[in-house]
C-alpha cells in the first residue's frame, strides 16, 4: 500500500463524552477540506482500556471514515498507562511522511493541519502548536502551574519553548520514529521528553502560534496540582540526566 501523506494520532483515554464528536468533526472536515482531500490520510485513534464506553463509541463512528483517501484504525494498546504510552503506540504503528498528534477534544482547530503540514514540507523535523497560556486557561492555578513548568524546562533543558504542552504537534516521519523510539516518559510529562530527544539529535523543532486555541470541558486530567507538580518535578529531573548522559542520541 502506498505510504500516507499524512498520519493523524489520537490517543482516547475515558472520552465518551467527547470522542464521538470529535470523529464526526474530522471526517466532515478529511472529506469537504480541499487540502486534506488530495491527501492519503491515515487516521489512528489510540484508547487504552477504560471503564466508560470510549471503545463501543470510536467503533460506532468508523463508519464515518469510509472514504477514498482515508485509512481508519483503532488501536488498543491495553491497560492504561497513560497519554504518553499511547501517543507513542500510534506514532510507532503510523506510516504517513508525517505523522501527528492531537487531542481527543480537537482544542486546536483543524485547520492548523495544513499549515503544520506545509511548515514540514519546508523542512521542519517537528512542528508544535504553542499557545498564549496567560489568555487561554480557564483556571488560574492549572494556568499557573503551565507557566511556572515551562519556565522550570527552559531553565533545567536549555530548551527554549515556551509551550510544552500543546496536544498538537507534527514530526516528519523520520523524526517520529527517532523521537518516540527513545521515549521513556508514558505519562503526562512525554512532550518534555520527546522535545528534548529531538533537540539532542539536531531536529529543528519550530513552533507555531495557535490563536484559536479552546480550553474544552471534560479534561481527562483530573489529577491534583501537588500529584501533577512531584511527577513534573521526577520528570525534568529524568530528563536532565539523560541529557547529560547523553541517552537520548
Ligand atoms: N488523562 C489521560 N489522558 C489520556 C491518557 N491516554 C490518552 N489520553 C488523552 O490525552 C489527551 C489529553 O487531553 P485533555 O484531556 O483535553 O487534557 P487537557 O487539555 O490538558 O486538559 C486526550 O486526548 C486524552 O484522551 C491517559 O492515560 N490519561
Ligand atoms: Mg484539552
Amino acid at each position: 500500500m502506498n505510504q500516507p501523506d499524512l498520519s493523524i494520532v489520537i490517543p482516547a483515554y475515558c472520552e465518551e463524552r467527547r470522542i464521538g464528536k470529535t470523529l464526526e468533526d474530522l471526517a466532515k472536515y478529511l472529506k469537504q477540506d480541499e487540502f486534506l482531500g488530495r491527501k492519503l490520510v491515515e487516521v489512528m485513534v489510540v484508547a487504552a482500556d477504560a471503564p466508560d464506553r470510549t471503545h463501543e463509541i470510536i467503533a460506532s463512528k468508523q463508519r464515518l471514515f469510509r472514504l477514498n483517501h482515508v485509512i481508519f484504525t483503532l488501536l488498543k494498546p491495553g491497560q492504561r498507562v497513560g497519554k504518553g504510552r499511547d501517543v507513542m503506540y500510534g506514532i510507532l504503528h503510523a506510516r504517513g511522511k508525517y505523522i501527528m498528534f492531537m487531542d481527543a477534544d480537537l482544542a486546536t482547530p483543524l485547520h492548523h493541519v495544513k499549515e503544520f503540514f506545509e511548515t514540514c514540507e519546508n523542512g521542519s523535523d517537528v512542528v508544535i502548536g504553542t499557545r498564549d497560556l496567560f489568555r487561554y486557561r480557564s483556571s488560574k492555578v492549572r494556568n499557573l502551574f503551565s507557566i511556572v513548568g515551562n519556565r522550570l524546562y527552559q531553565l533545567t533543558t536549555g530548551i527554549s519553548i515556551k509551550d510544552t504542552h500543546c496536544g498538537f504537534k507534527m514530526f516528519t516521519y523520520e523524526a517520529a520514529q527517532l523521537c518516540f523510539a527513545r521515549l521513556t516518559i508514558l505519562g503526562w510529562g512525554f512532550d518534555l521528553e520527546v522535545l528534548a530527544i529531538a533537540k539532542a539529535n539536531g531536529l529543528t523543532i519550530l513552533p507555531i502560534r495557535i490563536d484559536d486555541w479552546e480550553d474544552k470541558p471534560y479534561s481527562t486530567y483530573q489529577d491534583n496540582i501537588l500529584q501533577i507538580t512531584l511527577s513534573t518535578v521526577g520528570d525534568l529531573g529524568k530528563v536532565k540526566a539523560r541529557q547529560l548522559t547523553g541517552r537520548y542520541i
